[in-house]
């Protein structure tokens, strides 16, 4: 049965896309969203994306209990075929009628290699609302220049850019975080360099903002999403600079403190990283106790001078579980690999643990190559 009080028609189904750079925080401001609209009598399907397996964000947002498909291998854009599968494997399983989609943090071009795509082949089935893209507003500062600090090198920040050039909304996120007066100056700087956008301030940590934020999601079209021109070397050679990491592990041993434990690796891998001028886009750890207790520390670092931050605790100790460690970092993969296994290591050592790899894999991401790519008519 069709739920009542919502704000637009069931069907087709409303596609949602949320992105932004690495860290930002769209997959924190995805669980508030599926959380709201699920509060309001919406079925809500996630769908995550990454360019490999093992993925912390799937794990945080399925023991929210939400159902969630993961996309591996590519960004949306490039498995856009895998994009419309997943969104039918969770039709078949509990027929969302809200898909929440998270495309990797290092993707731009979205609206052509997605959006249109989708509005165009399958306008039926999904009406799409516009992009978001969240920024990280310290992170934001610094990459327009504005504040100084630690950032990327020019492809980096190509990439950066473009994804603010091609949003319906700039989500200025972290708003908790940070003085007004330096939201005040960034809001400023993206509202004049990015005039067709509209500009939110919201907090997905306290919620503030948010509910004017899902209005609009659920109520226009992407019509003011910008078009974007954009060189594809340059993308691919941008994107290329950013090393992935991807480790799994098992931990055993005698009762030990897991929320230590996670901020332990996390301290190590950011002191080697900062030693070799290497910065941290988005570092994220969850440790899963052995058990389906339901219990799960996760953990994130965006910048290598901020302490990492748990944003779940572990209730108690436990003696056995998985890590799994997603690094994501502008610098060579077999060095930033190699950072994450000796940290683990050694705090692995630290409390007497046994380290069992389940899976690792270090990569830089592929030339983007969407399988669509279409402008407006
Ligand atoms: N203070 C504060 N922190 C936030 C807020 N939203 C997200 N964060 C934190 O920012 C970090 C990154 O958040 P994520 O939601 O994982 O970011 P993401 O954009 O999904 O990251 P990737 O998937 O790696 O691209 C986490 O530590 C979050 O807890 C916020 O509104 N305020
Ligand atoms: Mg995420």
């Amino acid at each position: 049965m069709m739920p009542t009080g919502i704000p637009f028609a069931m069907t087709p189904a409303r596609y949602i896309m949320v992105g932004g750079f690495l860290g930002a925080g769209k997959t924190t401001a995805i669980l508030r969203m599926a959380e709201a609209l699920d509060g309001r009598g919406h079925r809500i399907g996630l769908i995550t994306n990454d360019q490999s397996v093992g993925l912390v964000d799937t794990t945080m947002l399925a023991a929210h209990g939400f159902p969630v498909e993961e996309i591996t291998g590519g960004c949306f854009c490039c498995r856009f075929n895998s994009l419309v599968d997943a969104a039918e494997r969770l039709t078949a399983g509990t027929r969302p009628d809200v898909f929440i989609a998270e495309p990797v943090g290092s993707c731009t071009d979205l609206r052509a290699s997605v959006s249109y795509p989708l509005r165009r082949m399958y306008g039926t089935a999904y009406t799409v609302a516009p992009l978001s893209v969240v920024v990280d507003p310290v992170r934001a500062l610094r990459a327009l220049g504005i504040e100084p600090g630690r950032s990327f090198t020019t492809k980096v920040l190509y990439v950066y850019r473009k994804q603010l050039e091609e949003a319906g909304i700039i989500l200025i996120n972290k708003i908790d975080a940070i003085e007004p007066d330096r939201i005040a100056t960034l809001r400023a700087a993206l509202a004049g360099a990015y005039p067709k956008a509209r500009v939110l301030e919201v907090s997905a940590r306290t919620g503030q903002g948010l509910d004017a934020w899902f209005d609009i999601l659920t109520r226009d079209e992407g019509a003011t999403d910008a078009d974007l021109d954009i060189d594809y070397e340059t993308y691919g050679e941008g994107e290329a600079l950013l090393g992935w990491v991807n480790t799994t592990v098992k931990l055993a041993g005698a009762d030990f403190d897991g929320n230590f434990f996670v901020g332990d690796v996390a301290a190590r891998i950011a002191a080697a990283l900062s030693a070799d001028g290497i910065e941290i886009a988005h570092l994220k750890m969850t440790l899963t106790p052995a058990g389906d207790g339901g219990d799960l520390a996760v953990l994130n670092q965006v910048r290598n001078e901020q302490v990492a931050e748990l944003s779940h605790r572990l209730d108690g100790e436990l003696s056995r579980g998985e890590l799994i460690v997603n690094l994501r970092a502008e610098g060579d993969p077999a060095r930033l690999a190699a950072a994450v296994d000796a940290a683990t290591l050694d705090a692995a050592d630290g409390q007497s643990l046994v380290v069992s790899p389940v899976h690792a894999e270090h990569f830089r991401p592929g030339q983007p190559n969407p399988t669509h790519r279409l402008t407006p008519v």
